[in-house]
C-alpha cells in the first residue's frame, strides 16, 4: 500500500456559512476561516475541506452552484479566497474544495440557456424529456421530496432534478459537459487547490431508459436506479486521466448508493478513479422504511459490522474515509454518544474511534468541542430545505405533526449547521450581527474558549489524539481486526504492524463493563484513556470509557 499525505493526514471539514462571520452580516465568511487558521493548525490537522463557497442562489446552501469559477461575494469573493489559499499553504496545511457536478443551480448560465429552446446549444447539458400521459416521464421521487421532474412550459418538456427543482441534473452523457467539468477542476488545481470532495458523484451516470422505480423504499430506488449508473466508472476514469492524475491532489467521492460491492471499484488504486469515498452505511443506520425522517434505533452490532466490512472490502485495494458526522446529519455525540449524562466522555470516545481506525480521519467543525443537536421551538426556526420539504410532505400526508417535530429535532441537517461556538459572548462569538441560523443555546457551556482553558477538555483531547495518531503510524497503515463483535457494549479492535501491536477498547454504553474477554491482562500496558477512572484494572471500563492498550 503506497504511503501518501492524504492517507496520513487528518481532515477538518468547514461549513463556512456557520464557521466564523467577520463582516457582521450573520453569515460566516472566508475571512472568518483565515482568522481561525491558527486555531485549525493548533488541532494538528493537515487538510481543510471547505464546503461550497462558489456563487450560488443558496437554495441548498451552496450545493446549487451558478458559477463554478466564481467565489461568492457573500463569502468574500476571489480575493479572500486567494488569501485563504496562500495562508493555508504558508501554515503547511492543504485546502480541498467541494465539487458539485451532478447538478448546477437553475440560475447557472448553462441552464438558463438550456431552457430557452430545444435547439439551444446548451439544451443537452441537462436531461430533458417529454411527459407521459400528461404527467412526468416516470415515477421517480427527489431526495428532497416531490417528483424529480419539473415541467417547463417554454418547450413543453420536463427536466430532471434529483435534489430541489433549483438543482437541475447535468447530462454527463454529453462529452461537452464532461469537458466543462474537467476544465473547472483543472482551473482550481492550477490555482493551487489540493483536491476535491465530490458531491453525490455516485449519481452522475443515469440509468438507461429512465424506467419507473418498482420500489416503495426510497433507499432501494437510490440503489437500483439513481446510483452507480452504467457509465460511472468510465466517467471517473476519464476524469482521472484527463485531470486528476496530473496533479498531486486528493479526491474523495461522496455518494448515496455506494456499497460494499461497488465501493471498492471507485477507489481501487489500479483502476485510477478516486482516492477515497464517503459511503453512508453507518450514517443511514437509523433510517426506517420511510427514510431519514422515519428513524429507528441504532443497532450497535450493525454499526461495528459496517466498519469491519468496509475495512475488509478496501484492504490492500483502496483507502477508506472515517467519519461520524458532517453537515448533512445530526451531531455525532447526540447520535452515537450520550450528549446529556456522558457528554464529555462520549465525545472523547468518538474522537478516539475517528483517530484510531484505518482510513483518513475526517473531523467535522464543532465536533472537536462536542457540539450537540439543537431543538428549536418552532419549525419556522429551521432553514434546511430537506427538513422543510420533509415537513411539508408529512403535513400533506396527514402525519401527527407533534410527533414529526420530534423527528425534526432528531434528524434535521440544521443540527450540524448551527453556528460554531467560539465563546460565551453574544451569538457564541460567531457573529456581531444576527446569525443566519440560531445559535444552539448551550453555547455558554460548550465553547472553544472555555475548553482552551481546561487541560482535559474535549478540545485538548482531540489535539492529543491527533498528535498520537501522527506519532503512531500503525493507526494509519496497520492492520485491523475487530474482537468480540457480538458484545452489546464493547467495540474492541486490534491495530498492528510488524513493529507495534495495539488494542483499542471502547465502552459504548451508559454502564460500567468488565470486559472478560479471553486476553491476558499482563500482556498489555495502558497508553491512553479518555478518563482516569478504573486505571488499575485494564479491562474494566467506566461508562463511555475508551482505552488504548499496547501489547508488550
Ligand atoms: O448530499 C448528498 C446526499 O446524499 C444527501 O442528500 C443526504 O442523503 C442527505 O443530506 C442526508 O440528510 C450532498 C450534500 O452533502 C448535501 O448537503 C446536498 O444537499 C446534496 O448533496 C445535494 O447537493
Amino acid at each position: 500500500m503506497k504511503k501518501t499525505w492524504w492517507k496520513e493526514g487528518v481532515v477538518y471539514q468547514i461549513y463556512p456559512r456557520s464557521f466564523n462571520d467577520t463582516s457582521g452580516n450573520g453569515i460566516g465568511d472566508i475571512d472568518g476561516v483565515i482568522e481561525k487558521l491558527d486555531y485549525i493548525k493548533s488541532l494538528g490537522v493537515d487538510i481543510i475541506w471547505l464546503c461550497p463557497v462558489y456563487e450560488s442562489p443558496n437554495d441548498d446552501n451552496g450545493y446549487d452552484i451558478s458559477n463554478y469559477r466564481k467565489i461568492s461575494e457573500d463569502f468574500g469573493g476571489q480575493k479572500a479566497f486567494n488569501e485563504l489559499l496562500e495562508k493555508t499553504h504558508q501554515k503547511g496545511l492543504k485546502l480541498v474544495m467541494d465539487l458539485v457536478a451532478n447538478h448546477t443551480s437553475d440560475e447557472h448560465y448553462w441552464f438558463t440557456e438550456s431552457k430557452k429552446s430545444k435547439t439551444n446549444p446548451y439544451r443537452d447539458y441537462y436531461i430533458w424529456k417529454d411527459g407521459v400521459n400528461g404527467g412526468p416521464p416516470n415515477n421517480w421521487e427527489s431526495f428532497f421530496n416531490g417528483s424529480t421532474w419539473e415541467y417547463d412550459k417554454t418547450t413543453d418538456q420536463y427536466y430532471l432534478h434529483y435534489f430541489t427543482k433549483k438543482q437541475p441534473d447535468l447530462n454527463w452523457e454529453n462529452p461537452k459537459v464532461r469537458k466543462e467539468i474537467f476544465d473547472v477542476v483543472e482551473y482550481w488545481f492550477k490555482k493551487g487547490v489540493d483536491g476535491f470532495r465530490m458531491d453525490v458523484i455516485s449519481l452522475i451516470s443515469k440509468p438507461d431508459g429512465y424506467p419507473n422505480s418498482e420500489f416503495e423504499k426510497f433507499q432501494e430506488t437510490i440503489i437500483n436506479y439513481y446510483a452507480n449508473g452504467p457509465k460511472i466508472h468510465q466517467y471517473l476514469n476519464e476524469m482521472n486521466q484527463e485531470v486528476l492524475s496530473k496533479y498531486d491532489i486528493m479526491t474523495v467521492g461522496e455518494g448515496p448508493g455506494i456499497d460494499l460491492e461497488n465501493g471498492p471499484l471507485y477507489v481501487d488504486e489500479k483502476r485510477e478513479e478516486l482516492n477515497m469515498v464517503f459511503h453512508f452505511d453507518h450514517m443511514f443506520i437509523d433510517c426506517g422504511v420511510g427514510g431519514k425522517y422515519d428513524p429507528i434505533p441504532i443497532n450497535f452490532k450493525t454499526f461495528k459490522t459496517v466498519f469491519n466490512d468496509w475495512d475488509k472490502a478496501l484492504k490492500n485495494k483502496g483507502w477508506g474515509s472515517i467519519f461520524l458526522g458532517n453537515h448533512d446529519f445530526s451531531r455525532m455525540v447526540s447520535r452515537f454518544g450520550n450528549d446529556k449524562k456522558y457528554h464529555e466522555a462520549s465525545s472523547k470516545l468518538l474522537a478516539t474511534l475517528l483517530l484510531t481506525m484505518r482510513g483518513t480521519t475526517y473531523i467535522y467543525q464543532g465536533d472537536e468541542i462536542g457540539m450537540t443537536n439543537v431543538a428549536y421551538n418552532s419549525i419556522k426556526d429551521y432553514n434546511d430545505v430537506e427538513t422543510l420539504n420533509a415537513w411539508k410532505s408529512a403535513e400533506a400526508n396527514g402525519q401527527d405533526m407533534n410527533r414529526f417535530f420530534d423527528v425534526v429535532h432528531l434528524q434535521s441537517r440544521d443540527n450540524a449547521r448551527t453556528p460554531m461556538q467560539w465563546n460565551d459572548k453574544n451569538n457564541a462569538g460567531f457573529t456581531d450581527g444576527t446569525p443566519w441560523l440560531q445559535t444552539n443555546p448551550n453555547y455558554k457551556k460548550i465553547n472553544v474558549s472555555k475548553q482552551e482553558k481546561k487541560a482535559n477538555s474535549i478540545l485538548n483531547y482531540y489535539r492529543e489524539m491527533v498528535a498520537f495518531r501522527k506519532e503512531n503510524k500503525t493507526f494509519v497503515y496497520g492492520d485491523y481486526e475487530c474482537l468480540d463483535v457480538d458484545n452489546p457494549a464493547i467495540y474492541a479492535y486490534r491495530r498492528w504492524d510488524e513493529n507495534e501491536k495495539f488494542l483499542v477498547v471502547h465502552n459504548f454504553s451508559d454502564h460500567s463493563v468488565n470486559w472478560s474477554y479471553n486476553l491476558n491482562q499482563r500482556q498489555y500496558i495502558l497508553l491512553k484513556s479518555n478518563s482516569s477512572e478504573n486505571q488499575k484494572d485494564i479491562f474494566e471500563f467506566a461508562p463511555w470509557q475508551v482505552k488504548i492498550l499496547k501489547q508488550k
